[in-house]
């Protein structure tokens, strides 16, 4: 069984697990905190983050960039999320690696408000908050304008990325992310949390 591990309050975690549910791979979960158990999960990752994706014979691996190319190989080329090759690769990696920097901007923020609640600078927080909104204006510019996905009417990696980007910046930092101002965005958000594979995956600590 592969073992998952982290929370899924992690925008980054909850992009694997809902690949894992609409890829039918199934998972247990270890419930890691990269604070609360920094010395368990250092010793699966030596950047002490997660998720950490361990493999049925033990191989551990991180970054969950590099655990969806995993992924994308054992979900086989019909139903990968990603093209396998040429420019409609690029272009859905290009959109994920968009997506996937926002959740990190995301993260950041989060990170900066719990550990520097009293003595922020001004001046990061200034950029990220600008990261996230010229991410955002991105995204909603780069979307399909007739939907229903991203790229038209497949969905990719892109869609779940940028999903669980979007809810962990609603969630976390509800006034940098206006809905009005990012209707297809929206409209990919609802799509893409009602499918029971996202629904599988709560936004939640633990
Ligand atoms: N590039 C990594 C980012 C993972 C990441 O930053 N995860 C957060 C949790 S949401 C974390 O572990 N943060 C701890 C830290 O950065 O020290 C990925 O995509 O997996």
């Amino acid at each position: 069984m592969h073992r998952l591990v982290g929370q899924y309050d992690s925008p980054f975690l909850r992009r694997v697990a809902v690949t894992m549910h609409y890829y039918g791979i199934p998972y247990e979960r270890d419930v890691l905190s990269v604070f609360g158990n920094a010395d368990q999960v250092a010793e699966l990752n030596p950047l002490i983050k997660v998720p950490v994706l361990i493999l049925p014979d033990g191989e551990k691996v991180f970054d969950s960039q590099m655990i969806l190319d995993y992924l994308d190989e054992e979900a086989g080329p019909e139903k990968s999320l990603t093209p396998a090759k040429g420019a409609e690769r690029r272009a859905v990696l290009r959109a994920v690696t968009i997506g996937w920097g926002l959740a990190e901007k995301s993260v950041a923020l989060s990170i900066d408000k719990n550990m520097h609640a009293n003595a922020p600078s001004l001046q990061w927080r200034h950029r990220v908050r600008l990261q996230i909104k010229l991410c955002l204006e991105w995204l909603e510019n780069a979307a399909d304008a007739d939907g229903p996905w991203f790229f038209g009417d497949k969905m990719t990696q892109a869609d779940i990325t940028v999903a669980a980007a979007l809810d962990h910046v609603g969630f976390r930092h509800e006034r940098e992310l206006d809905w009005d101002n990012h209707p297809k965005l929206k409209a990919i958000y609802d799509r893409a949390t009602a499918l029971d594979c996202f629904k599988a995956v709560p936004l939640m600590e633990g």
